[in-house]
């Protein structure tokens, strides 16, 4: 079975998540799909795309595939990392992605939802971030798509505590745009990209990457950024990052002691 199914109608490509197995974990596999997906829309000239998951799913994604961060002293979230090469694959696509939530989103798939360009979610919909549950160092662009999608206290509260934030939550926040009843959340979403496919595809594109250069204009000095690994390096060479991958593949809760 495809673990994603793709279509383009009317210049609005839709991806659905269709690995229900794993609970759509952003797998090495997965991401390829999707970024093999989104570069046919590219080839099929589509004005937008939608991301989403199978109706009525109950995990929209379960972040990182677990199975696949490293043990044994390497990066789990390295420049060629399937997760980090997603979202720059989503930032990357000319035209706007749009995020249509139903179900929990986890870990690695929060920070996904959040780099698309809009979220649309049922009321039901949950938000967690969770490498602090797994004991996992987030890389320095991840924490920013977070501090540029969410006012840093909420940033905060969502990855220190790791446990889900309703939509309604979000939707406050600003960090969602609409939260929308399942039955309607199909056709509102379709309406919304349509708007879009008729606007100009060059002014939006062009927009959309200003943004992505002006929300990541950050100067960081090189012994910053190199402080910045080095802090992560502590992590991943610690004991408790391979208690939390551990425990996650051994079904237990991981006892964390700090070193
Ligand atoms: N990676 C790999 N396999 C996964 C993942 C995952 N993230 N999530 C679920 N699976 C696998 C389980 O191991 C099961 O495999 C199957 O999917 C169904 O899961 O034992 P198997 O059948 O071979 P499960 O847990 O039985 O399903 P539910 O009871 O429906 O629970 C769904 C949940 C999403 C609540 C639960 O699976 C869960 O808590 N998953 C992990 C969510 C999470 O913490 N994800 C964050 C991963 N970390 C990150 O993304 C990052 C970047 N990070 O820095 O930490």
């Amino acid at each position: 079975m495809s673990l994603i199914l793709a279509s383009v109608n009317e210049g609005i490509g839709t991806i659905t998540l269709n690995h229900d197995l794993k609970r759509n974990a952003l797998s090495e596999q997965l991401v390829h799909a999707i970024a093999a997906t989104l570069a046919d829309f590219r080839e099929a000239g589509a004005r937008v795309a939608i991301l989403r998951a199978q109706p009525g799913a109950k995990v929209w994604s379960a972040g990182h595939d677990v199975a696949e961060l490293p043990l044994g002293g390497v990066d789990p979230l390295g420049w060629q990392d399937p997760l980090r090469m997603l979202i720059r694959e989503v930032e990357a696509f000319p035209a706007p992605v749009i995020a249509l939530i139903e179900g929990s989103v986890w870990g690695g798939a929060c920070e996904l939802v959040f780099a698309c360009d809009m979220i649309v979610a049922t009321p039901e919909a949950t938000f967690a971030a969770t490498p602090a549950k797994l004991g996992v160092p987030y890389n320095a662009t991840g924490l920013l798509t977070f501090l540029n999608a969410a006012p840093p206290h909420i940033a905060k509260e969502l990855l220190f505590t790791s446990r889900p934030m309703t939509a309604a939550r979000l939707e406050r926040q600003g960090i969602i745009n609409h939260v929308v009843p399942v039955a309607e959340i199909t056709a509102f979403t379709h309406d919304m990209a349509q708007t879009i496919a008729h606007n100009s595809p060059l002014a939006i594109g062009v927009m959309k990457e200003q943004l992505r250069i002006l929300a990541a204009a950050h100067a960081l000095s090189p012994a910053d950024f190199e402080r910045i690994q080095g802090l992560r390096r502590v992590v991943y060479n610690s004991r408790d990052y391979a208690e939390g991958i551990n425990s996650f593949k051994e079904k237990r809760t991981p006892v964390y002691r700090g070193e």
